[in-house]
Parts: structure tokens; sequence; C-alpha cells
């Protein structure tokens, strides 16, 4: 036997661990091919003058049908005041609701999905046990970077714009998370398989209604709504492929 033979099964080992560090490698160069995110369309929305507190109020009170059977995601129901020409009016000044924490802790956006009002305000948290930094960048209607922060830390955001918005972080691939930003306080979320809903305290005038959901599945329905003072307004919700 030659030396040239004993080495060839070297050879042929050293082959495959090439072959599998090139996937390995090819594989972390390239994720997933996921379908390109299609955002809800970005509306700027004016507060105007009125406050929601001095403002007389109605519900508004709806079913949801859908024309197939519908995925466990959540639907955001919202509405948006009108203007004279039916256009998106002035949307009033209210109270945001309280600042959410989001933590990082274990790599990990938590929660990984939430409702926000327009100025809400998000605390995101680098809770981490271990001396690990993260970093919190958004794409969609709104685009921002936090930077990264180290274990301890904390970034915050006011969500000024209404929209759909992911939320990543640059050092940890698979760390993602999704917020939904209601341009008002009136709006309901419809978890898991709901199919009704109610908006309470909600400024009498004209509104249109607007559906958004989490897993895009039917075509976005819209119609108009008014809601009276002390009154409740029904209304159908049509979900179709
Ligand atoms: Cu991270």
């Amino acid at each position: 036997m030659t030396s040239t033979m004993r080495k060839l099964p070297l050879l042929g080992v050293a082959l495959a661990v090439t072959v599998v560090a090139t996937v390995a490698i090819k594989a972390q160069l390239a994720p997933a091919h996921l379908p390109k995110p299609v955002y809800a369309k970005s509306v700027a929305y004016k507060d105007g003058e009125w406050k929601w507190a001095d403002a007389k109020k109605g519900t508004v009170k709806g079913t949801v049908n859908f024309s197939t059977r519908r995925p466990q995601q959540p639907i955001v129901i919202y509405l948006v005041r009108q203007g004279e020409d039916g256009k998106p009016g002035e949307q009033g000044v209210y109270d945001a609701p309280a600042e959410i924490e989001v933590s990082q802790s274990g790599g990990k956006f938590e929660p990984s999905f939430a409702v926000l009002v327009r100025k809400q305000k998000v605390k995101f948290l680098n809770d981490e046990e271990k001396e690990i930094s993260h970093n919190v960048y958004f794409l969609g209607d709104i685009e921002a970077d936090l930077g990264i922060f180290d274990q301890g830390e904390s970034r915050e955001h006011d969500f000024e714009e209404a929209g759909e918005v992911s939320v990543h972080c640059s050092i940890h691939k698979r760390m993602d998370a999704k917020f939904y930003v209601a341009p008002s306080p009136a709006f309901a979320l419809l978890e898991a398989d709901a199919s009704t809903f109610e908006i309470k305290n909600v400024p009498a005038g004209k509104y249109t209604l607007h559906t958004w959901q989490k897993q895009k599945r039917f075509k976005d329905f819209e119609t108009t709504v008014e809601v009276t003072d002390g009154g409740t307004t029904s209304v159908t919700v049509e979900m179709a492929r």
C-alpha cells in the first residue's frame, strides 16, 4: 500500500467536513426565506383640540363573520374619527394608557405581541441574568433603532404614529415581536377565535371602522359607524378572502 492510498479515506472525511461546514455557514447567512410582510397603510392622525374626557360617549358593539375558518390569530378592530369630508379628521386629545414593559430575558421579547395606543410608551428592559447585550429596532409603519444596550440597561420609545411594527434585535436574529399601534383608544382586540367585540367610551361622532390582522388571511374590512351619546351602535364586520 502506498502512502497516498492510506491518505484517501482521510481526504474523504476532510471533504465531508468541509461540505457540512459550508452548508452550516450558508444556512446562517441566509435565514429562512420568509415572505415579505405587508404592513398596514400608515396614516398620520391629527389630535385636534377637543378632549375625550369632555366628550359625550357611546358604545360600538359588533359581530365578525368569516368567509372561511378564522386563524387563531389576533384581530384588531379600530375606529378612526371622520372629518367633514369622510377622511380621517381630528382624533381629539386623550390620555394614553400607561407605559408597558417588554422583557428581553432569555433572548425573547415578552410580551411578543401587543396592541398599543398612539402616544403610548414602551420600555424595553435588558433583564438578562448573564452579561448579554441586546438591541431593539423597528420595521414597518414605524422605523427606528434604539441602539445596543447592556444587561441591566433599558431603552424607551414613544409610539407617536399609528400602524404595524415588527420589533427585532440586530444581535439575535430569532428575537422578534409584533406591535399594532391603534390611532386612538377606540379599538377592540379579538384574540384566539373571538368573533364579537365591544368598544366602550367612544366620543359621539362619525367613524370609519377598520380591521387589522396579525396574520393576514382576509381582506381588511371598513365601514362607517355613527356613535351617539349614550347609545349602542351595532355593526357586522365581514371578513372575506
Ligand atoms: Cu438580542
